[in-house]
């Protein structure tokens, strides 16, 4: 028998004063799965709005007394919306996409849907639920719990498979929780594309406003950087390429479908960064690939901008990287490609802090990477942090000289928050920080609260968020 079932993004950015309009590819991927065996799914994304103008990033993070009071209130407007249009959707499924930072938005949600409609059941996966076993033991009014990939665990729950017998979902029973481990890794060339349609809520023009051009070639990071829940999320070992071929046809499914579409301004959140004049970009003309480290297998990365350039697809698209997995055959390839920017994790300028925070990566190859981009005349965000436990004042000196030196497109300066699920969130809870009494919301970048750092002059800190000026003279972000 065919389910209806509504797979949701909770609102995050909207509490902040934002907007996302952008496709969230872990719910899109389970819903074009669950479609693909006869079932009925829908996204809903509460963190849409019908808006062209979004805040800066200053903004957002000047924003956030007024998003912490959003959750002291659980009679406040957007609570009742969200609820009520997902109790009106008629669906007998809802699945919740969670970070650690909207935890608190899908227990006041889910609590509203259950007690107005107490039949529906309720699911919860993704990052925080793969990161955290016991997430039901918090959320009274989820019934399951999926850890790693959703799409084959979701769809034996919907088919009426009993829990207890679901590999990856996590039930309730007399006892307590009953944990049946990570879902399996699925083939990942053999999973359809994600779903790009059938967006609930929305009028036929402001599906148009959506930006599908979000593609992920990857699943996971073999890295262990200790700032990251990534590795944690998918396990290092597991991680998961799709081959050229796939990439290729799906960049070729967006060209010819959702292109052609007239837009006037890039709607997706995820240039939702910077000056309101550099965002009006026009819209699903650039791919954004999600994965952490693009350019990871060169071989692989090689075949596929060989084939963009081959097979003239003549479509802008924009990665993130590592400078230590790039070469000067694949910047030229890049730049011939169509690359307009690269989103490079250079973190700090102190070798010394490098080190502690396990990039396995120096400054000298940062160095050299970025130099063989700007050769090649590829554009790039350097995204850095401030506050790593260990960081000293003269580290933090260090980062300041060596941002300007790299002479970056873009600058995205964060303040460490240690996120819920990574080695350095745990190693800082034995320290004695109690990062484990910090609400969840509070866990996106750029939180003072969550400062782990008191050997930092105030000055210092100050001076590295000045250096956002740069980006007066640079390129914009994209
Ligand atoms: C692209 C991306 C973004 C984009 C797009 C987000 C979006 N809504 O789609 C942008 C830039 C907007 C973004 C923002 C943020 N991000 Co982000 N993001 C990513 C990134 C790089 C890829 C996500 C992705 O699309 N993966 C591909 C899909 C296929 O995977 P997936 O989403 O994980 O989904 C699979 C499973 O998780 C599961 N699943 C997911 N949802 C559901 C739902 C159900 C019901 C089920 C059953 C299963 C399930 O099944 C899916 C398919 O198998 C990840 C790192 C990573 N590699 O995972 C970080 C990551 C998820 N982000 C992170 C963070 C912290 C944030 C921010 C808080 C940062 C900030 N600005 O302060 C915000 C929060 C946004 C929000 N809405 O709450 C952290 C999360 C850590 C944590 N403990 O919460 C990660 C892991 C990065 C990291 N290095 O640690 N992000
Ligand atoms: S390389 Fe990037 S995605 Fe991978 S572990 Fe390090 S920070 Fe995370």
């Amino acid at each position: 028998m065919s389910s209806k079932i509504l797979l949701v993004n909770p609102p995050f950015y909207r509490l902040l004063g934002s907007h996302y309009n952008a496709n969230s590819l872990g719910i899109a991927g389970i819903a074009a799965y669950l479609n693909q065996h006869g079932h009925d799914a829908w996204l809903y994304n509460a963190d849409f709005l019908n808006e062209v103008d979004y805040a800066s990033l200053r903004e957002i993070f000047d924003g956030f007394k007024d998003y912490t009071e959003f959750f002291k209130n659980e009679n406040d407007p957007i609570w009742e919306e969200v609820a009520e249009k997902i109790i009106q959707s008629d669906a007998n499924w809802i699945g919740y996409t969670s970070y650690t930072a909207n935890i608190t938005a899908i227990d006041i949600i889910s609590r509203k849907v259950k007690s107005r409609k107490p039949a529906i059941k309720q699911i919860i996966g993704g990052v925080h639920a793969t990161l955290d076993h016991n997430v039901l033991d918090k959320l009274p009014s989820i019934d399951f719990s999926i850890q790693r990939e959703g799409e084959q665990a979701m769809l034996e729950l919907v088919e009426g498979k009993s829990p207890k017998d679901i590999v990856g979902v996590v039930s309730r029973d007399g006892m307590g929780l009953c944990n049946n481990g990570d879902a399996a890794v699925l083939p990942i060339d053999e999973l359809p594309f994600p779903e790009r349609d059938k967006f609930y809520g929305l009028t036929d023009e402001e599906k148009h406003m959506v930006d599908v051009s979000y593609i992920c070639s990857i699943r996971g990071c073999p890295y262990r950087c200790n700032y990251c829940a990534s590795p944690f999320h998918w396990k290092r070992d597991k991680t998961q390429y799709r081959s050229p071929e796939s990439v290729i046809k799906e960049m070729k499914l967006l060209k010819e479908n959702y292109w052609s579409r007239y837009k006037e301004y890039d709607y997706s959140a995820s240039a939702n960064i910077g000056k309101k004049s550099s965002l009006k970009i026009v819209d699903n003309t650039i791919v954004y690939f999600v994965d952490d480290v693009f350019t990871i297998k060169k071989p692989r990365v090689k075949q596929i901008l060989r084939m963009m350039i081959d097979q003239n697809l003549g479509m802008n698209w924009k990665c993130e990287a590592r400078t230590d997995h790039l070469d000067e055959e694949i910047c030229e390839l890049m730049a011939q490609a169509g690359c307009v920017r690269v989103k490079l994790g250079f973190e700090s300028g102190s070798d010394k802090v490098l080190k502690d925070i396990q990039k396995d990566e120096t400054k000298e190859d940062m160095r050299i990477g970025a130099k063989m981009l700007k050769d090649a005349g590829v554009p790039f965000t350097a995204y850095f942090m401030a506050g790593f436990p260990t960081e000293t004042d003269d580290d933090l000196k260090e980062t300041i000289k060596f941002a300007q030196e790299i002479d970056a497109d873009y600058y995205s300066l964060s303040v460490l928050a240690p996120y819920y699920g990574t080695k350095m969130y745990y190693d800082l809870i034995e320290q004695g920080i109690a990062l484990d009494k910090k609400p969840w919301e509070y866990f996106f970048h750029q939180t003072a609260d969550l400062m782990v750092n008191d050997k930092i002059k105030k000055e210092t800190l100050n001076e590295y968020l000045a250096l956002s000026a740069l980006n007066e003279k640079g390129k914009g972000y994209v």
